[in-house]
């Protein structure tokens, strides 16, 4: 068992921040101590395996990406990062967990399906990872299963009122899946766009010829979002689930969520960096087919409309509760599928190696502090989706899943930079910011320092997960 010091640094969690030295010893956090603290009258950086110093730099807890898609089929093709290459680059950005989306679609038994996804990742993964459950079609069976992946410990599952054909469930199928959450604890994530609303401006788009990537954007509004997060909101009142909103973007979905929360009920919501910095103006709206770059859903909003200001606003009064990345990439060869129609255009955008840098910019602006950072992008996923302790927090017993960033540091991401994901462009091209993630530990072990990836594919460990450790 290799022992590890982490000395001279400031040890951040969401609760506080302090000059402390970090004792790891083996996978688990072993001691969080005074500056320069010896054992029994001995220095305790000469009875250590390793000393990583940390002077001027925060300690923090491990990123956790409680949104990801690898290898996800979708968009007639697969999302370009593999288990390995998009867990290799969640690590280089100091990301030490994801938690990724096992796909049913209609017709496909849960259960078999979770076991592929359990194959997939098997022996592939550089740091930890866990799975939520994507039900398409809510067959009484799948409320069956829903009961035994929580004891698998697939503690969340995804459900779209959107993709008509694709995932889509209808309102009837959504309220038996909230029935059985509400049951049996689990969490009900939520795709929230009106499907019908959407699928209807796309016919009307292409019919008058606007094919481009910015009508992406266009044919789904705020209003469908919006319209859609107060929908499922009703229906998790009515039957006492807990709701969980995934890749927020519109500020008048966002004011639903805080609506709800402010009568006491449970639900939560996530955005993602694209709707913080990336607009419809700026991206989506970039001439040719470049915009297809972005084309995500829900998409980017407009700026004009201040929804990237809003998303920042709501992170900081807890109207939304984190920031996952819904990293879902593809190549441009796979965003040519719909050169002449954008309805054909795989939906996603891969972050997944950024995060943790972009998000620390809300910090460097004065957006949020540097302990709601931490909670925002490591401490309330953990909380929400039950991992907390092992995860999620710097204190004796967690695993020992840490991150040195230097706050003087820089990055400059793009390709040919800091690009580790299996993409051949960057959405995030040119974006220069402040601090730098300079090493990365995986329970206990150095994945990256000092510029090199010292992981391997098949480090990571299944993380079984307990239910919400966040609902009131
Ligand atoms: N949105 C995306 O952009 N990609 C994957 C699925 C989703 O909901
Ligand atoms: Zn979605
Ligand atoms: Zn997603």
């Amino acid at each position: 068992m290799t022992t590890t010091l982490i000395t001279g640094g400031t040890v951040v969690n969401a609760t506080g921040r302090g000059a402390a030295d970090v004792l790891v010893d083996g996978e688990q956090i072993a001691a969080v101590l005074a500056p320069g603290s010896t054992l029994l009258g001995h220095d305790l950086a000469a009875s250590v395996d390793r000393v990583i110093d940390a002077t001027g730099k925060y300690v923090i807890p491990g990123g956790i990406d409680a949104h990801t898609h690898m290898e996800m089929p979708f968009g007639g093709t697969f999302a370009s990062d593999t288990f390995e290459t998009g867990t290799k680059a969640a690590a280089w950005g100091g990301t030490t967990t994801i938690v990724d989306f096992v796909v049913q679609y209609a017709g496909e038994n849960p259960l078999e399906q979770y076991a592929l996804w359990q194959d997939k990742a098997a022996g592939a993964c550089a740091i930890d990872y866990g799975f939520h459950q994507i039900l398409s079609d809510v067959q009484d069976s799948s409320l069956d299963a829903m009961d035994e992946l929580v004891a698998e410990g697939v503690s969340s599952f995804k459900l779209f009122m959107a993709y008509k054909g694709v995932f889509l469930s209808d309102d009837g199928q959504i309220v038996k899946a909230m029935q059985k959450a509400a049951s049996n604890g689990s969490m009900i994530m939520m795709h929230a766009e009106n499907g019908s609303v959407i699928d209807l401006l796309v016919q009307q788009s292409l019919a008058r010829g606007d094919t481009d990537p910015v009508f992406h954007g266009l044919t789904r509004p705020w209003q469908a979002e919006a319209e859609a997060t107060h929908r499922a909101i009703m229906l998790a009142n009515l039957t006492g689930a807990p709701l969980y909103v995934v890749h927020v973007s519109a500020k008048q979905a966002a004011h639903q969520i805080a609506l709800a929360r402010d009568e006491g009920q449970n639900v939560f919501g996530e955005t993602c960096p694209q709707y913080l910095y990336l607009s419809l103006e700026e991206q989506l709206g970039a001439p040719g087919f470049d915009g297809a770059k972005w084309v995500c859903s829900t998409p980017l909003r407009s700026r004009a409309e201040h929804h990237q200001d809003h998303m920042w606003r709501a992170l900081r009064t807890n109207d939304l509760q984190l920031v996952s990345t819904d990293h879902c990439p593809f190549c441009m060869t796979q965003k040519q599928l719909g050169v002449r129609d954008f309805s054909k255009i795989p939906n996603g955008i891969g972050s997944v190696e950024h995060r943790l840098d972009l998000l620390y910019q809300g910090v460097v602006t004065g957006e949020i502090t540097l302990e709601r950072w931490v909670e925002i992008c490591s401490t309330t996923p953990a909380r929400m989706f039950g991992m907390y302790g092992r995860k999620g927090v710097i204190a004796p017993g967690a695993d020992a899943d840490l991150v040195v960033y230097d706050p003087a540091g820089h990055t400059s991401i793009g390709l040919g930079k800091t690009h580790h994901m299996q993409m051949d462009y960057s959405a995030w091209e040119g974006f220069e910011v402040d601090g730098h993630v300079d090493t990365v530990l995986s329970r206990g072990s150095v994945v990256v320092d000092g510029g090199e990836f010292h992981g391997r594919a098949g480090h990571g460990r299944y993380v079984k997960r307990e239910l919400s450790q966040y609902l009131i």
